[in-house]
């Protein structure tokens, strides 16, 4: 295939994909659905802090989990022991969730009117950042573990991402990991980047990760107010 030709093909993909993802946005917004877009490497903990904010905040509003993985259903396992509910999403070859695939697993999950979606993408620091989902951010999840330069060298997921959260910040000192260095090439990359550290072992900033997300709730909120006519 000639070049144009790989540029059109990628063009069309990605327009597709637009589309089912305003359906998906407007399917969120009717039921009142904040939905979440998590993305980060293979390993930076996305599951294991889902588990521990779905099992904090699942008794305050209703929470569903979309698990994306090329195979097994162990995240769904992991979230469902929780007591809320996950669909499984396989992609086989694929290394990304598409706004399709968003839109099947939502209809399998329980009506969640008022409360918050998690979606957790395929591990993997490239093409999720080019697939909307619908979502109202993503979140990108960076553990201690990575290295302090993979902002720079992956620039598009921290571009695009509202939220960092830097994960596994109980392996700081054994580390060396240089908090103030990552973050300066994450808003290198995106000024308006916000960041949070975390711990999803002992619960460290959990709290104000749990905070940030009621206060995205109370802005979507405050915008579908104001879009009411009259
Ligand atoms: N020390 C430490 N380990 C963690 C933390 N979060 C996750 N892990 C470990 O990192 C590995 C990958 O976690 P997982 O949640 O499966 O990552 P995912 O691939 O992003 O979903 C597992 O062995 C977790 O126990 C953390 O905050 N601190
Ligand atoms: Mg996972
Ligand atoms: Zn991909």
């Amino acid at each position: 295939m000639s070049a144009d030709r790989i540029i059109q093909v990628e063009r069309d993909i990605l327009g597709k994909n637009n589309k089912l993802a305003d359906n998906n946005r407007k399917r969120f917004r009717a039921d009142d659905v904040l939905a979440f877009n998590l993305v980060s490497s293979p390993g930076a903990g996305k599951t294991s802090l889902l588990v521990r904010a779905v099992s904090d905040l699942k008794d305050s509003f209703p929470i569903g989990v979309i698990e994306g993985d090329q195979q097994t259903s162990n995240d769904a396992e992991r979230i469902r022991a929780t007591g809320a509910p996950a669909i499984q999403v396989n992609t086989g070859k694929g290394c990304h969730l598409d706004a399709a695939m968003v839109g099947e697993a939502y209809e399998r999950l329980p009506w969640l009117n008022g409360g918050v979606l998690f979606i957790e993408n395929v591990g993997n620091l490239v093409c999720p950042a080019a697939f909307d989902l619908g979502e109202a951010c993503k979140i990108v999840v960076f553990s201690t573990t990575e290295g302090e330069d993979k902002p720079l060298k992956y620039p598009d997921m921290f571009a695009v991402s509202a939220l960092m959260l830097i994960n596994k910040i109980d392996l700081a000192p054994v580390l060396d990991f240089d908090l103030a260095r990552t973050i300066e090439y994450a808003r290198r990359v995106n000024p308006k980047i916000e960041v949070l550290t975390v711990s999803a072992r002992t619960g460290e900033g959990l709290a104000a990760f749990y905070s940030w997300i009621r206060k995205q709730a109370a802005k979507m909120r405050t915008a579908s107010a104001d879009a009411v006519p009259g």
